[in-house]
């Protein structure tokens, strides 16, 4: 071939790759370049959507959308309201179908500093009108539909509350509750051996205790005490801060006469966390847990032996702090649940001296397998720093007793230092717990908690302007972690309280901005709960959704999210951190759903309602 022809033909190879690469940079992987809340915005709040593509002009327009334009702003769970229609068809009284309401400029272009992506902000916060519409990007066609309206984040409470729900695991989903996902029970967990690890005097190894009920973790079936305790902690404190709302939301959930289906939800969850400790002793076992992970198999079908194993002072505090705040909160439910609240008081006042007996009990799974068998290879849930789980439980039974010696040991970790909570973290659930029932320690301890709180929140809302996503999500590389959605759930959280403690609406905005993220206003495009919105999660690592031939998945479950570790060695289209994200179900280090990321899904999507 003659020379030039060669040069030409790597010329325009180098071009072809040229532009690949430029579509790569400028384009979420397979999905439109405008990328905004999928559900949609109330009136008064900021309402951005994030171009990621090349637009011909910088320029946007906001048009009504048309009658056929429909979407899915509901949680797709027709179980929630029976006969629903879960769709919504755009009923513009005010507008034409096909009108532009609305234009604006694009933003100046930012560099993603999560990925190669580039980014222009649409910014219509000064359009307040109620109805259901689109954003049209000249060269870029058009966004989903979407709706101004005001209740936007109702559906998400309801429905990922209702996500609980489907994770409960011994009784059976009843169809006049789980619609098309009703199915049998599960792992009944009557007849729970206690494994070697857990083996004492009273109990030892073989014996038979029964542990059922409680939800399951997350894609697998197994009932973790450590992650129960971050997500009892955050769902009661939903409800400790916005009662009114939780008060009068409905789940369609079998119902206990006369306490919120909130509540109710967690009452199957705090039933089963007291069976998990050892009435000898008031030690907690860590996990009632098969030896290795089912398959990918409805719940139940699988019949191997369930253990308790080692007792730890993680589950122990967790359980302590945990059964001390449902003390407090299900005291003005006696009438309905005669006994509970001191049930939990005494169960909290027990593992407490067990854990005083036993400081720093960790668990540690391989360890624990050197010794003992079988060997257990299900989630560890290992944790090696107990000094937050002791200020957790120091916190909350100090809110709840007001014992001068619960509060000795506050005193001795209030000031460590804090993280957003996560399962192996959760100084600031007792932080929360302080702040909310302020009187609980003198004022200037209270200040300083405060300030804490609000110097976070502040550096939040510093780094958020110069994201391109304008989000908090995202202001550190390290929040693309497994689970990134409840980083992204717990700042909102955190922004919450210090809108608590100020009413400034700084913080009620930006929290609404990370609602947005989970929503889809991310570099992946997805809503990232399950049956909501216009592109969501189809392949959970969810057994249920996998092995019970409904093809939607159960809806109102949050995916964990991008999550560059790739622990799962799948193939992710992207290996940059907010773009590492695989819908698939063998991606269970991106696309598994879990109980402690539902959570703060509910307190931050709950709050945000409650407060618009
Ligand atoms: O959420 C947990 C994450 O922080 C850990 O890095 C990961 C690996 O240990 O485990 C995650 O928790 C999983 C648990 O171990 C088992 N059930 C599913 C949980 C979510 O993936």
């Amino acid at each position: 071939m003659p020379a030039k022809w060669t040069s030409l033909i790597i010329a325009l190879c180098l071009c072809a790759i040229c532009t690949n690469a430029e579509e790569q940079l400028t384009r979420t992987p397979d999905g439109t370049p405008i990328l905004l809340n999928q559900l949609g915005f109330y009136p008064h709040a900021p309402k951005l959507a994030i171009i990621t593509g090349q637009p011909q002009a910088a320029v946007f327009y906001i048009v009504a959308a048309r009658p056929d334009d429909t979407v899915n702003f509901h949680s797709g769970d027709n179980a929630v309201h029976p006969g629903h229609n879960a769709n919504f068809h755009p009923d513009n009284a005010d507008f034409h179908p096909g009108d532009t309401v609305y234009s604006g400029p694009l933003g100046p272009e930012t560099a993603s500093a999560n990925s190669s992506l580039r980014c222009r902000t649409a910014d219509f916060s000064s359009f307040t009108k109620e109805g259901a519409f689109r954003i049209l990007v000249p060269g870029l066609g058009s966004s989903y539909t979407f709706r101004i309206g005001r209740h936007m984040a109702a559906p998400v409470v309801r429905a990922a509350l209702k996500g609980f729900y489907y994770q409960r695991s011994a009784m059976p989903l009843d169809k006049a509750y789980a619609g098309v996902w009703s199915r049998p029970p599960g792992h009944p967990d009557t007849l729970v051996l206690i494994h070697p690890s857990a083996a004492s005097d009273l109990r030892p190894a073989g014996t038979v205790i029964s542990s059922p009920g409680g939800w399951y973790d997350a894609g697998d079936y197994n009932k973790y005490i450590v992650n129960s305790g971050i997500t009892m902690g955050t769902l009661l404190s939903a409800y400790e801060d916005f009662s009114a709302l939780f008060d009068t939301l409905h789940t369609n959930i079998p119902p206990v006469h006369g306490v919120p289906d909130l509540l109710n939800e967690c009452l199957y969850n705090l039933r089963w966390m007291l069976t998990m400790q050892d009435p000898n002793d008031g030690g907690v076992y860590h996990k009632c847990t098969n030896a290795a992970f089912d398959s990918m198999v409805m719940p139940g079908v699988t019949k191997t032996p369930r253990y308790v194993v080692q007792k730890g002072t993680a589950a122990t505090l967790d359980l302590a702090a945990v059964t001390a705040q449902a003390a407090r909160v299900f005291r003005k439910y006696d009438r309905q649940l005669p006994g509970l609240a001191d049930s939990c008081l005494h169960a909290a006042e027990k593992a407490w001296q067990w854990a005083l007996a036993n400081p720093s009990r960790i668990y540690d799974q391989p360890a624990m397998n050197k010794l003992y068998a079988p060997a257990v290879t299900t989630g560890a849930y290992g944790d090696k720093d107990m000094r937050d789980e002791w200020c957790w439980a120091a916190a909350e039974l100090t809110v709840t007793t007001g014992e001068e010696r619960y509060r000795k040991v506050l005193y001795e970790r209030i000031n460590d230092p804090a993280t957003l909570p996560t399962w192996s973290n959760v100084h600031m659930l007792g932080e929360y717990s302080l702040l909310r029932h302020a009187a609980s320690l003198p004022q200037d301890t209270i200040a300083r908690l405060r300030q804490r709180v609000l110097r976070m929140a502040d550096h939040y809302v510093a780094l958020a302007q110069n994201n391109a996503f304008h989000t908090v999500m995202g202001t550190s590389t390290r929040d693309f972690v497994w689970g990134s959605s409840a980083v992204a759930a717990n700042q909102g959280i955190l922004l919450i309280n210090a809108w608590l403690l100020t009413k400034e609406r700084k913080y009620v905005d930006y929290a609404t901005a990370n609602l947005d993220y989970l929503l889809g206003r991310n570099a992946t495009g997805y809503c990232f709960i399950t049956g909501m919105g216009s592109r969501s999660p189809l392949h959970p690592h969810h057994r249920p959704s996998v092995a019970d031939g409904i093809t939607p998945p159960i809806p109102g479950l949050l995916a964990g999210g991008p999550n560059p570790g790739r622990q799962d060695r799948q193939t992710y289209p992207s290996s940059e951190a907010e773009l590492a994200y695989l819908d698939d179900d063998k991606a269970y280090a991106s696309n598994e759903i879990a109980i402690n990321w539902n959570a703060p899904l509910v307190y931050l999507a709950g709050a945000i309602e409650a407060l618009h």
